[in-house]
């Protein structure tokens, strides 16, 4: 007998995957947790049905996020990630040098838990002496956070349920408040294919905050439509450069200089989303 997992993408076309069997399946206060082993992208992080992260093309998204804000700034030290319970950001956080505390603020223990006991190769760096993770709501954490971070990721879910408030315009204004005077902030902001208004939407609020507000593109081929979108705000640094000054980070698999410039370049109907 062959078993399917299924996520829908839009109410008329998804993505299904073999898979070898379910290793958890939970509710926490929050969400559905689950956790499948599937033959194209082995383990499988899901949240309410919806794919989080693979263990095949995790290090695309976690790459992508960690290390283009971190690299475009001269010397991120403090470092602050709203959501990313599974840890693959922090795990690219803490290849950097400069980093002196990364702080998770996730609001469900059991995210962590379930990727600590069954991703181990995307939660191991959360056991880094840097990190401090606490189990917090990211916008109180965010609004009482004042120049505290030189770098804040938004590692969220879809924009339904508890991640609403994280593309909420209002929240990127005190992202502009938690952050020091050359600070940069970057979001995940979904499939410019499906969601275009999402995309432009999120643009134009963090726009209404950083004087510097750019649009970066990775191929995630477990996400919807595969072409996803990542928000930068900064106040000062033009995230498409890279601050050659620091040290780079080295052995990642898609991110590397040429990428981290290339990633900006848009098509066109993913410019106009963001048109001034
Ligand atoms: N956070 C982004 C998940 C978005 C996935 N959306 C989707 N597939 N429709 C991922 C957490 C990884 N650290």
């Amino acid at each position: 007998m062959e078993l399917w997992y299924t996520e829908k993408h839009t109410a008329n076309v998804g993505m299904i995957c073999k898979i070898r069997g379910t290793l958890l399946r939970k509710r926490s206060p929050y969400q559905e947790i689950a956790v499948i082993d599937t033959e194209q992208f082995g383990r499988m992080l899901l949240l309410d049905g919806i794919v989080q992260t693979t263990v095949a093309d995790e290090f695309v998204y976690h790459e992508m996020i960690a290390h283009v804000p971190l690299n475009a700034h001269p010397n991120p030290r403090k470092v602050a990630v709203i959501g990313g319970g599974d840890g693959g950001t922090i795990r690219e956080i803490v290849k950097h040098d400069t980093v002196e505390k990364a702080v998770l603020v996730e609001i469900d223990a059991e995210v962590i838990e379930a990727s600590r006991r069954y991703l181990p190769e995307i939660s191991c760096g959360l056991d880094d002496e840097r990190v401090e993770i606490l189990i917090a709501d990211g916008i109180e954490h965010i609004r009482q956070s004042k120049n505290v971070y030189d770098v804040i990721i938004i590692d969220s879910t879809d924009p339904v349920g508890p991640a609403v408030g994280l593309f909420a315009p209002e929240f990127y204004g005190s992202v502009y408040e938690a952050l020091k005077d050359d600070g940069i902030m970057v979001a995940q902001t979904e499939s410019p294919y499906y969601e275009p208004e999402q995309v432009a939407r999120v643009f134009t609020g963090v726009n209404s905050h950083f004087p510097i507000t750019k649009l970066y593109l990775a191929h995630i081929p477990s996400y919807s439509s595969g072409l996803w979108s990542f928000t930068i705000g900064s106040k000062k640094h033009d995230p498409a450069v890279i601050n050659r000054g620091k040290p780079q980070v080295c052995g990642t698999k898609y991110y590397n200089a040429d990428v981290h410039t290339a990633a900006f370049a848009l098509p066109e109907f993913v410019r106009q989303l963001v048109k001034p």
